[in-house]
């Protein structure tokens, strides 16, 4: 499954549905004259294309007018059809680069790539609650508590973490517990976990606040689905992509001579990766449009030493409170150039 429907997956199918064509159109001729020019028989001169002289290039055969026809469809075709595709793929390309989210809608990461592990800051809060689970964390910041519905599933336990202080608390065969002095503060970090008799999450409330860290290969990145505004003009482009600035960094940066190496951070169920470029201050930007909640993988593509196998973790796309990932926000098909 897609985390996203990218332009590069559109270009593939793109490429795919021409080299159909082609395909059909070329093994077609190849039998067709297999079995028209097959052993035994002769060729009928009231056509002209039949004249074709097998064993012989157009040209050297005796009908030169018909047979340059020939000669110069041999060109003029796939040159066609090469410039066309070279016009598919740009556009997919200038589209990709040129649809970066405004600072208004985007959701800033910083990815910090070390010798051997990745690290995430975020500059903006996100709040978020899985979907689908039957169950509901709703914190109330004016009564400071925390109420867990859970709505006939029968949970075990519920673990609230502010701040990295852990509370346990049981549900005793009840729907919905408050869990009293739960004092909200945007800048600290909440998680709230529902769980069952064997400690398996069944649902995840979180809050994280800007400058909050994530490293791998513990723990998750953690990033919003986009929405897409219906009313807007433009509704086919999602409104809120995710942005990440990329820096290489060194772990020991006593010595200034040594600048750490390159990374690549590619995301292979997104179909984008972007080079970590160390010394470079400003960083390299990359960005997605995730359309669908779910977990991918995170890998690195740039061989940087010898625990860069190591270089793994996950991705985990989630709905902000009050939003869905229902919405299919891929970009849309029709506008890359093209009707494949
Ligand atoms: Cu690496």
């Amino acid at each position: 499954m897609a985390a996203q429907d990218t332009l590069f997956s559109v270009l593939y199918d793109k490429f795919l549905f021409w080299a159909i064509i082609v395909g059909v159109l070329t093994f077609g001729v190849m039998f067709l004259f297999m079995a028209r020019f097959r052993a035994g028989l002769t060729p009928d001169e009231s056509k002209t294309l039949w004249k074709i002289e097998p064993g012989t290039f157009p040209l050297e055969s005796s009908n030169h007018d018909t047979d340059r026809k020939l000669e110069i469809a041999f060109y003029v075709i796939p040159t066609i059809l090469v410039a066309w595709l070279t016009f598919l793929a740009t556009a997919s390309t200038a589209d990709v680069w040129g649809s970066i989210p405004d600072d208004e809608n985007r959701f800033d990461i910083t990815v910090n790539g070390y010798q051997w592990y990745w690290e995430f800051v975020y500059e903006d809060p996100l709040t978020w609650e899985d979907e689908h689970t039957g169950m509901d964390v709703e914190v109330r910041t004016s009564e400071g508590d925390v109420v867990l519905h859970a709505m006939g599933l029968n949970p075990h336990t519920a673990v609230v973490s502010m701040d990295g202080m852990k509370t346990e608390h049981a549900f005793n065969g009840s729907d919905m517990i408050t869990v009293e002095d739960f004092f909200f503060d945007a800048g600290l970090h909440y998680k709230v976990e529902i769980l069952d008799e064997e400690s398996t999450v069944l649902h995840t409330w979180e809050h994280i606040p800007v400058g909050h860290i994530f490293r791998t290969p513990v723990e998750p990145l953690i990033i919003p689905c986009s929405t897409v505004d219906s009313a807007s003009d433009d509704s086919d482009m999602p409104e809120d992509g995710v942005v990440f600035t990329m820096h290489s960094r060194p772990i020991d940066d006593s010595d200034p001579r040594y600048v750490g190496v390159q990374h690549s951070f590619w995301l292979p169920e997104f179909g984008v990766k972007e080079d970590l470029v160390p010394g470079l201050e400003q960083g390299t930007t990359m960005y997605v449009f995730p359309d669908d909640a779910g977990t991918f993988p995170i890998r690195c593509a740039e061989y940087c030493g010898l625990q860069h196998s190591q270089m793994v973790g996950e991705v985990k796309v989630v709905a902000e409170e009050g939003k869905t990932c229902d919405a299919d926000v891929g970009i849309k098909k029709a506008d890359v150039g093209g009707e494949a």
